[in-house]
């Protein structure tokens, strides 16, 4: 069972135990192992307890405020309500510890079956305030970065239970996507994916 104190533990202690940030794009920070294995599990135990959203190729789950895909905007009427106690335990624990400038109020939760992907995005301006942070689980995934204008490319491999935080250029200039695949090529190996679970925290912008 999930637990504040399993979700929220001492952040000094956690900060000390982050394997330093590997810098990609500028903006770009990388956690490895932000949660432990046995959080990683009770959170996807907390997630598959509710219902999914089908109608995109993956499977969705959205809190705080429902964002609309196709016509990219959100106002009070797509309000949902609070985000569940364990994301908002997350959030707060982000914010505590510097990570998000402001304490998440919108999650989406994305299910990536292997073969699964997601097209090369830059998440909605308008929508979303700077920096957003996304938590990974179960498996890794190759992540794919493209600069929007010099079209520059890089990847990052995520590992399950890594968190990924995108703030300044690497969220506004930057693409990021997952190829469609079930294996993907890193440092000269053959990662296999499995079912893929992410958390994305962000803050909506209602003007
Ligand atoms: O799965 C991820 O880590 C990223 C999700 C994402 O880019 C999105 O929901 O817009």
């Amino acid at each position: 069972m999930l637990t504040q104190l399993a979700l929220f533990e001492s952040p000094a202690q956690q900060v000390n135990a982050y394997v330093k940030p590997i810098c990609l794009p500028a903006g770009l920070q990388y956690y490895s192992q932000y949660i432990s294995s046995q959080v990683a599990r009770d959170l996807i135990t907390a997630v598959d307890a509710s219902p999914w959203l089908d109608d995109l190729k993956r499977r969705v789950q959205h809190y705080g405020y429902r964002y609309d895909y196709k016509s990219r905007r959100i106002n009070y009427d797509m309000y949902l309500g609070a985000l569940p106690d364990w994301g908002q335990q997350l959030s707060l624990r982000m914010y505590v510890e510097g990570i998000l400038p402001f304490v998440a109020d919108q999650l989406i939760i994305n299910e990536y079956l292997p073969g699964q992907g997601i097209t090369p995005h830059i998440d909605c301006e308008p929508c979303f305030e700077d920096t957003i942070a996304s938590l990974s689980l179960n498996s890794s995934c190759l992540m794919d970065f493209t600069q929007a204008e010099t079209l520059e490319t890089t990847s990052l491999l995520l590992d399950p239970s890594s968190l990924l935080v995108l703030s300044g250029e690497a969220r506004y200039n930057w693409k990021h996507g997952i190829a469609n695949r079930k294996k993907d090529k890193y440092n000269n190996q053959i990662i296999e994916r499995n079912r893929r679970i992410s958390l994305t925290f962000r803050k909506v912008i209602i003007k």
